[in-house]
């Protein structure tokens, strides 16, 4: 596959395993999963089709890690990012004493006001590094890096988990965690 029509393929699966699985007429189970014949067969139905071969190949290369197989390779899921209501079952861990948030400028006065909140999606995102905070920053224009006092969210109860693409999730991050408001 040429990287376009990879992108292109991972750009599709993500649709329908974070967001919209009855766009293909699939459902997922109650942990995001679902059989790759099935998914595979009802891609095609629908005009998108692509070989397991492709699919491997979407999944090994994805940047970011966006997919998961079984063990068995039997099934498939998102590894974060849905909207749907599912349950990925990760084990609450022990986060960085600093996470960041990569965002930008005109979303800080409703940050400020609210916090961080999930938004659309089931959590809201945290990155390792600052890196990684500017990349998903950038997505939406010039990227503000704010700095989550983690560990003093862990003293507070709040809880984290994290993916297997290294990024981490929580429920809300309350304004008074936040610092960084200026920096870029
Ligand atoms: C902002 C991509 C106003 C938040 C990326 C962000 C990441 C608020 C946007 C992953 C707010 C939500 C996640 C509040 C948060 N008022 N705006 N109170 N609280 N926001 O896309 O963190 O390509 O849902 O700053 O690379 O940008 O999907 O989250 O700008 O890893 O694999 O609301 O998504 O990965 O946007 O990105 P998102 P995110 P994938």
């Amino acid at each position: 596959m040429d990287e376009k029509s990879r992108t292109a393929a991972s750009k599709f699966l993500s649709y329908v395993l974070r967001h919209e699985p009855a766009a293909v007429g699939i459902a997922l189970d109650s942990g995001g999963w679902v059989a790759v014949d099935v998914l595979l067969d009802a891609c095609a139905q629908h005009g998108r089709g692509l070989s397991r071969a492709d699919l491997d190949e979407v999944v090994a290369t994805s940047p970011k890690q966006r997919f998961a197989l079984s063990d068995d390779g039997q099934r498939i899921r998102a590894n974060q990012g849905h909207s749907t209501a599912v349950d990925l079952g990760y084990e609450p861990a022990e986060p960085p004493d600093v996470l960041f948030h990569g965002t930008v400028a005109r979303l800080l006065p409703s940050i400020r006001d609210a916090g961080l909140q999930r938004m659309e999606r089931h959590h809201v995102h945290l990155s390792p590094d600052e890196a990684t905070a500017r990349a998903v920053g950038g997505r939406r224009g010039k990227p503000i890096i704010l700095r989550i006092d983690t560990r003093a969210m862990r003293e507070a109860g709040h809880v984290f988990f994290v993916t297997p693409n290294g990024v981490w999730l929580t429920d809300a991050v309350p304004a008074s965690f936040i610092s960084g408001w200026g920096e870029e």
